[in-house]
């Protein structure tokens, strides 16, 4: 089925729209939280960015709180031992990566992979979504592209440093994200958000954050074609 362009089609009020939406809308409750977490962690990794890293964290705990109104406001329960499973890997990786002091792949984790997979979803649910969660999604996901942007400028910077440690932080952390995306294609489905459209989307951003970074097109190629069959 193709993407809906608006959300004239969908009812939010059934059983079976409220049951998907308490798993995505868990996802990025837990995302959130996690989001707020590890810009924390960053803080703690980069005390000369502190400042920035704990506005940016404070953002992220504004964001859970748009999205706990939204499910309330569909009464929806949200499934956070879903969500918490959902993240498990990525927050994993994360975790090690902070305890061996890490930076750029803790920065390739959440400022670029996880924003771009951030980026992609609220923009693909933007049309589709109810009037009350539109409005607080089309507010949050302007300040993602901010989140994406202090990744790309930091790892700018040390770009010479962190080009080895980046391709192999891709190579782990990237085919989690296909995987992560086939466990909620279904749900995703329900709410008017087709696959398809989420991968393309998250494909540009992700590319194009590689590209302001300062890999050339050839290794944005092979970086992004890891884990796509996953
Ligand atoms: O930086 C952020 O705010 C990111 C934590 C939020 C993650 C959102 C993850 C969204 C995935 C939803 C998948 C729906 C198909
Ligand atoms: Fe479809
Ligand atoms: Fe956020
Ligand atoms: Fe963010």
């Amino acid at each position: 089925m193709p993407q809906l362009e608006a959300s004239a089609a969908i009812d939010f009020y059934s059983e079976v729209y409220k049951d998907a939406y308490s798993r995505i809308n868990a996802i990025v409750i837990e995302g959130e939280q996690e989001a707020n977490e590890n810009y924390i962690r960053l803080a703690e990794l980069i005390p000369d960015q502190s400042e920035q890293l704990f506005s940016l964290a404070k953002m992220e705990n504004r964001h859970k709180k748009g999205f706990e109104a939204c499910g309330r406001n569909l009464k929806v329960t949200p499934d956070l031992d879903f969500a918490r499973q959902f993240f498990s890997k990525l927050h994993e990786n994360f975790q090690a990566a902070a305890a061996q002091g890490n930076i750029v792949t803790c920065l390739l984790i959440q400022s670029l992979i996880i924003e771009c997979f951030a980026i992609a979803a609220y923009n693909i649910y933007i049309p589709v979504a109810d009037d009350f969660a539109r409005k607080i999604t089309e507010g949050v996901v302007k300040d993602e592209y901010s989140h994406l942007n202090f990744g790309e400028e930091w790892l700018k910077a040390n770009f010479e440093t962190a080009k080895a440690e980046l391709e192999t932080a891709n190579r782990q952390n990237l085919p989690l994200v296909w995987q992560m995306l086939n466990q909620v294609e279904k749900d995703a489905h329900v709410l008017g958000m087709e696959k398809e459209s989420l991968v393309e989307d998250f494909m540009i951003q992700y590319g194009e954050a590689l590209e302001n970074i300062g890999f050339t097109t050839r290794e944005i190629m092979r970086m992004s074609a890891l884990g796509l069959s996953a």
